[in-house]
């Protein structure tokens, strides 16, 4: 990433995500941009040569053999183009004006709801899926390549919900890899944030999240950077015994 940007949050902007635990805003990159984005990214779901584990489905396909809510990892090691994009370059400005000037990225994904049969993503924390022996300090910056509607699936937080640990959570089908809080007490004020194509949410990794079923008749389309800062090592690692065994492989 050699080109410098200046995108910048307000303070009030700043001081709302860490009150919250997430935050929207209307622009991240130029709508020529996601224009481009968009065809690399169809072309990316519509190939079948990932490598091992790089393309999942998160929930499970229909009856007609259909994926409901696929996912690939690292889509920027199969189209590297997306690694230096103006969304990218914005991205890391923003994430280390939130979390400290030490940020790095660490990894994108995408994940995809096909119209009129996008499965919900469950509520959950992003941290319930990483390494237990770490406290993690990260956020993720989502942003649809279409506007992003209650109707196809966007994004909804639970406010403040960022400050608890990681809460107990289970794997939302005995086929899904897709995580779910254990309890749905946790779930109070969502607010729901329907955001235009290339717009984006940014959002704590503790946050409590959920997007819903995608119901239009076109594909909702999210492209989703991952920053951290720096990570704490536990003297003893948490007990997250939802996690799948080869996911700490
Ligand atoms: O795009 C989605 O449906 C969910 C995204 C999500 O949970 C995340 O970015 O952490």
């Amino acid at each position: 990433m050699t080109e410098t940007t200046t995108f910048r949050l307000s303070d009030a902007q700043v001081a709302a995500f860490h009150r919250d635990g997430f935050l929207a805003i209307e622009q991240l990159t130029t709508a020529d941009e996601v224009a481009s984005m968009r065809e690399v990214y169809d072309r990316l779901f519509s190939r079948r040569d990932f490598d091992q584990g790089d393309h999942l489905e998160l929930s499970e396909v229909d009856a007609e053999g259909r994926e409901t809510l696929p996912q690939i990892l690292s889509p920027e090691k199969y189209a590297p183009e997306l690694a230096s994009t103006l969304a990218r370059r914005n991205a890391l400005a923003l994430a280390r004006q939130l979390l400290g000037p030490e940020a790095e990225h660490s990894g994108d994904h995408a994940i995809m709801k096909p119209p009129g049969l996008g499965a919900p993503t469950p509520w959950h924390q992003d941290e319930a899926y990483w390494n237990p022996a770490v406290l993690h300090t990260a956020l993720s910056i989502w942003m649809p390549l279409q506007e992003a509607t209650v109707e196809n699936g966007c994004m909804c937080f639970v406010p403040g919900s960022h400050v608890r640990d990681v809460v107990p959570h289970h794997l939302a089908s005995a086929d899904a890899h897709a995580l779910e809080v254990d309890s749905s007490d946790l779930v109070a004020d969502e607010v729901a944030c329907p955001i235009p194509a290339g717009g984006a949410t940014i959002h704590h990794c503790r946050t409590v999240h959920y997007a819903g079923p995608n119901v239009s008749t076109t594909p909702r389309r999210a492209y989703i950077m991952g920053f951290h800062g720096q990570h704490r090592p536990l003297p003893v690692a948490r007990d997250f015994s939802w996690q799948r065994p080869e996911w700490t492989a």
